[in-house]
């Protein structure tokens, strides 16, 4: 008989896994070698999946067996490369970390993850920190293109000892990912709301205004009973991962609106004499930025 039990990663580093497991108890596992022998890579387990393991023998490492499908997933792939990076598994919501400066604000990066979400069947929540930084004005027009989506938006600044309920809310009762560029104030916020957890933090440059990749390793936090918050290292570059230029509108709630309605059945909205997305533009039905973001993914993407 063997003596299997299941858990959660909720950490990886080199070749280990750290998991917990059903009674709450910190696992360390390594990954059965036959696991992966049909696939070219070797990160393909992530924190949040749920894995079956089975028991520590003599050197108390757990051996890691089966991975359960995923019912959602952050992924990306690396610049020049083809693989999958799957960051996190099994998340409710990803929260898209940004800050008015310092370093500043990239509108791309976060359409980049609008769609990554939406490819990984997770809600994004916008979270614009350092809004001690910017003046009201300078808010509005960085959440602009992004108030006519579906999506929740939230301000913070660690200067201000206030708590958003609504936002300390949506934590505690799910699981969430942070993502966004070094020094963009992940874990600041973290342990604004959870001082107990004491993640390090680190400085911002002042003269490059780039983070100092301070987090090194994505790590779950169980924060209440039924919250689990993933804080990420910062990232620089987001590819996409499953996103060819033919399908990327499928992931644009504002642009497949259209859908179907363009003069080619194929319209793909970039190239194309009459193109409802276009005169939606030109209307200002679809903000410029958003639009923009659009073009700039496509022609990034390999033609298809
Ligand atoms: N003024 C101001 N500074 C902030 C705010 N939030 C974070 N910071 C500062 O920004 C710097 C970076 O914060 P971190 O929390 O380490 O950023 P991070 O996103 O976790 O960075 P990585 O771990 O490198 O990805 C620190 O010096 C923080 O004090 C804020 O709301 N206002
Ligand atoms: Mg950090
Ligand atoms: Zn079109």
């Amino acid at each position: 008989m063997v003596d299997t039990e299941s858990g959660i990663v909720v950490r990886r580093t080199k070749g280990f896994y750290y998991l917990r497991n059903e009674s709450n108890q910190a696992v360390e596992c390594k990954i059965k070698g036959q696991l992966f022998k049909n696939s070219r890579f070797d990160n393909q387990i992530a924190v949040g999946d749920r894995v079956v393991y089975r028991k520590a023998g003599k050197n108390d490492v757990g051996l890691i067996t089966e991975i359960e499908p995923r019912k959602s997933f952050l992924s990306r792939t690396r610049v020049g490369k083809e693989a999958e990076q799957v960051i996190a598994a099994n998340i409710d919501y990803l929260l898209i970390v940004a800050s008015t400066k310092h370093p500043a604000f990239r509108f791309n990066l976060i359409n980049r993850m609008l769609v990554a979400a939406s490819v990984g069947r997770i809600t994004p929540v916008l979270v614009i920190t350092k809004t001690d930084l910017a003046q009201e004005k300078e808010i509005d027009y960085l959440i602009d293109p992004f108030r006519d989506l579906d999506l929740k938006i939230f301000l913070s600044s660690i200067e201000n000892p206030e708590a958003d309920h609504q936002f300390a809310e949506l934590l505690s009762n799910n699981v969430s990912v942070l993502s966004g560029q070094s020094g963009s104030g992940k874990s600041s916020l973290l342990n604004k709301y959870f001082p107990d957890l004491s993640i390090q933090i680190g400085d911002v440059s002042a003269k490059t205004h780039k983070g100092s990749h301070t987090t090194t390793y994505s790590i779950m936090h169980q924060i209440a009973e039924q919250g689990f918050v993933i804080d990420t290292p910062g990232i620089r570059e987001f590819g996409l991962w499953k996103v060819t230029q033919e399908n990327l509108c499928e992931y644009y709630p504002r642009i497949q609106e259209y859908q179907g309605l363009c003069k080619h059945r194929n319209c793909r909205h970039v190239h194309e004499p009459i193109c409802v997305v276009k005169d939606a533009v030109s209307e200002g039905k679809i903000h410029p930025v958003m639009y923009n973001g659009y073009l700039s993914i496509f022609h990034s993407l390999p033609p298809t």
